[in-house]
């Protein structure tokens, strides 16, 4: 297997002096083309030839001594400028010769020509070059020359940076590594939340400390395991992580790394890569990004265009199968797309187990803060746990942009610390984008606006499934001149009813539009765009709709490239006919309850205008507590109900694990539990309409 590779590799180097080989040959060839019709003849002949009229015409170069004579038609045919070249005999079209004496050599062509004159023949003609052969030489060689060194260039350029250099090198990984001298300095202790994955990539530590606790079982070590998850939830940190905590060599490389213009590169590099792991292993060959190479390979062949990202697939796959188990080499991948990913790769004996890494929980996010939070300077009172609920849906980079945006927005207000207003403004702005005050909105814009978001806001909290709201603004915000902030339910199964109230929700703004001010505006296409988006969602991806119930007619493989629809033109009449009827059903539910509420919508609205920003306790004062307990709630009782357990039972860890057992299911709370003694306060903002 190892010779195999070597093998490949001295051929790939082979075929590059190949080409610079034939690139030569040509060059010569295009010299000798020339070169080929020159005899060259001592100077009595030449004399002799030019006296004779076998030439008409002379060039002189001094520098070097030589002249060069073009023959005539009847010095062509002089058998004694034959000679023998590559081909076979041939006639000469120039003779050359070295002249005894330049200075002399007029006097001579004068001499000569007068001769000729004499016999009726043409005259010679007679011109000097001050350059010798040599500047020939160079003008034949310059462009060629020229044209190699720019080549050479631009393959620097190309493959400048990471470590590649020259066009001799491109089949050469360009792999990050870590090792004694080059440490990684990550460990878990780095990694906040993610615990669950965390569990699961220890045992992949385990294996690279102690392999003989598994082989000598009979155990097969794994090949590889794909960290899946969204982007920014830590994927690159965890697999740092390992190399960290099992001390081995760590090999890091992003899957666009593989990819080139020169063809057959990728999967030249991929072959190196193996090579360098298996020298240095026990190790870990680290690959970012993989669906760049490992996306599913077309079920079309001649499409054409990504024959070399084939090619590297496909080098990659041998080669996971190549290195024996128990070789030392384990290969983690991350992708934010593992749906995506050809399935050959995730076979076992490949990347024979997936890591979910999710984005954070609630308890994750206390501990992710509190990780960014060890450099900034806040304010003793700031209330991570708080503020962790205010960020529900961010991933581990959105936390860490949050704290560095908040410091900055402290920073630009020349305070001492970073206190919650600025964590606040700074997840507005990370949400919302940048406010616009410098915007002129008149008096008429505003209470426009106002209804639309007071529209929002009532049919939110008016359907059973609306989520909480956390506040209603008309300030302008990044491309928004007004929004709905909503914390997002985050429910693992959503019923139909969920989804139809929130198209009622989003389009509330364009219903309100209609009844209060009898017109509509352009600005809703964002919210008809998102609300016709989960109607057809509806019909086409959860089978709710009535004309075409169950059915499911997307394509989660992502093999299909879109040309195809798997149904016919009529059920594409019906899919269109379902989803209008599901909109307009909500657009008339929307009009009806904003009718029947007109005159507290009428009221958040003046306190929208007067106030610009409303809270959910400015709301709740004019709709009421609302019918339906928000699950969040629930969920943050839940949450706060199993830390209070766990707390006592390590106050009293004498009790007996029956007994701890018994107070688990006893003190699962049930919704009813504290219906009364909640207050929501302001839940997370995330969602806005
Ligand atoms: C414009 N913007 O483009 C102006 C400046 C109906 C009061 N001429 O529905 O601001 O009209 O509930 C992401 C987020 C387009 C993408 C917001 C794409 C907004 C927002 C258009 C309020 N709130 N519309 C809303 C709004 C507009 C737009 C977006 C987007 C308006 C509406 C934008
Ligand atoms: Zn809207």
């Amino acid at each position: 297997m190892a010779q195999n590779k070597n093998r490949n590799k001295k051929q790939l180097k082979n075929l590059y002096w190949f080409y610079a080989l034939i690139i030569l040959a040509l060059c010569a060839l295009y010299y000798f083309q020339d070169s080929s019709q020159i005899k060259t003849v001592d100077w009595t002949t030449f004399e002799q030839g030019a006296a004779g009229g076998d030439v008409d015409k002379i060039v002189v170069f001094s520098e070097s001594g030589t002249a060069e004579g073009f023959l005539t038609a009847q010095g062509e045919k002089n058998p004694k400028y034959e000679f023998q070249n590559a081909i076979g005999i041939t006639d000469a079209k120039k003779i050359k010769a070295t002249i005894p004496s330049t200075d002399k050599i007029q006097d001579k062509i004068d001499q000569w020509n007068a001769e000729l004159a004499a016999e009726g023949k043409p005259e010679i003609q007679v011109s000097y070059e001050k350059g010798s052969d040599l500047m020939k030489v160079f003008w034949y060689f310059g462009p060629i020359l020229l044209i190699f060194a720019l080549m050479y260039f631009m393959s620097r350029k190309m493959s400048g940076g990471a470590g590649g250099s020259g066009i001799f090198n491109v089949g050469k990984s360009k792999a990050l590594v870590f090792d004694k001298n080059n440490k990684t300095n990550v460990t878990f202790k780095d990694v906040a939340g993610l615990s669950e994955a965390k569990v699961e990539i220890e045992e992949i530590v385990e294996f690279l400390k102690n392999p003989q606790r598994y082989t000598e079982l009979g155990a097969k070590i794994p090949h590889g395991a794909l960290l899946v998850g969204p982007p920014g939830t830590g994927k690159t940190l965890l697999a740092k992580a390992v190399a960290g905590e099992a001390n081995v060599p760590f090999f890091s490389m992003s899957g666009s790394d593989f990819v080139e213009m020169f063809v057959g590169v990728g999967a030249a590099r991929v072959r190196d890569l193996f090579k360098q792991a298996k020298e240095k292993a026990p190790c870990i060959i680290f690959i970012d990004e993989i669906d760049a190479v490992g996306r599913a390979r077309g079920k079309n062949p001649n499409m054409g265009s990504n024959d070399e990202r084939e090619n590297t697939l496909n080098a990659m796959l041998t080669e996971m199968d190549g290195f024996q188990s128990n070789s030392g080499v384990i290969c983690l991948a991350a992708t934010n797309r593992a749906d995506m990913l050809d399935k050959a790769l995730l076979r076992p004996g490949r990347f024979d187990r997936q890591i979910y890494v999710d984005l954070p929980e609630l308890t994750d996010r206390v501990e992710i803060f509190n990780v960014h939070l060890r450099n900034i300077k806040v304010n003793s009172k700031l209330d991570v746990e708080q503020l962790a609920r205010q960020t529900q849906g961010f991933s581990g980079a959105d936390i860490a942009n949050v704290c560095n945006e908040a410091a900055l927005i402290a920073a630009r207000n020349n305070k001492a610390e970073v206190d919650w207003d600025d964590f606040m403004g700074a997840v507005d702005r990370i949400v919302g984008g940048m406010e616009k005050k410098s915007r002129i909105i008149t008096d008429d814009e505003k209470v426009s606006i106002a209804t639309h978001e007071a529209g929002h806001a009532t049919i939110g909290w008016l359907t059973r499934y609306g989520n909480p709201l956390v506040k209603v603004t008309i300030v302008p915000r990044g491309r928004a001149l007004g929004a709905a902030w909503y914390a997002p339910e985050e429910r693992p199964i959503m019923p139909t009813q969920a989804l139809l109230d929130e198209m009622c929700g989003l389009l509330g703004g364009r219903a309100a539009e209609e009844v209060f001010l009898g017109e509509v505006g352009t600005g809703a296409s964002n919210d008809l765009e998102r609300c016709t988006k989960i109607a057809r969602a509806l019909v086409l991806v959860y089978g709710m709709s009535d004309k075409l119930p169950n059915l499911n007619y997307s394509d989660s493989t992502g093999q299909d490239m879109g040309f195809t629809k798997p149904y016919s033109e009529e059920t594409a009449k019906v899919i269109d006919e379902e989803v209008s009827r599901l909109v307009n059903e909500q657009y008339e539910r929307a009009k009806k309850i904003l009718r029947e509420y007109a005159s507290q919508h009428n009221k958040i609205r003046d306190l929208l205008v007067e106030k610009e920003v409303i809270f959910h306790d400015d709301v709740k004062a004019i709709l009421g507590e609302r019918k339906w307990r928000s699950r969040t709630d629930e969920v943050i009782e839940i949450s706060k109900k199993d830390e209070e357990r766990k707390a006592q039972e390590a106050q009293n860890n004498d009790v007996n694990e029956l007994d701890s057992l018994f107070n688990k299911k006893v003190r699962r709370p049930k919704a009813s539990d504290s219906a009364d003694d909640d207050d929501p306060g302001t839940p997370p903002p995330f969602n806005k309409e």
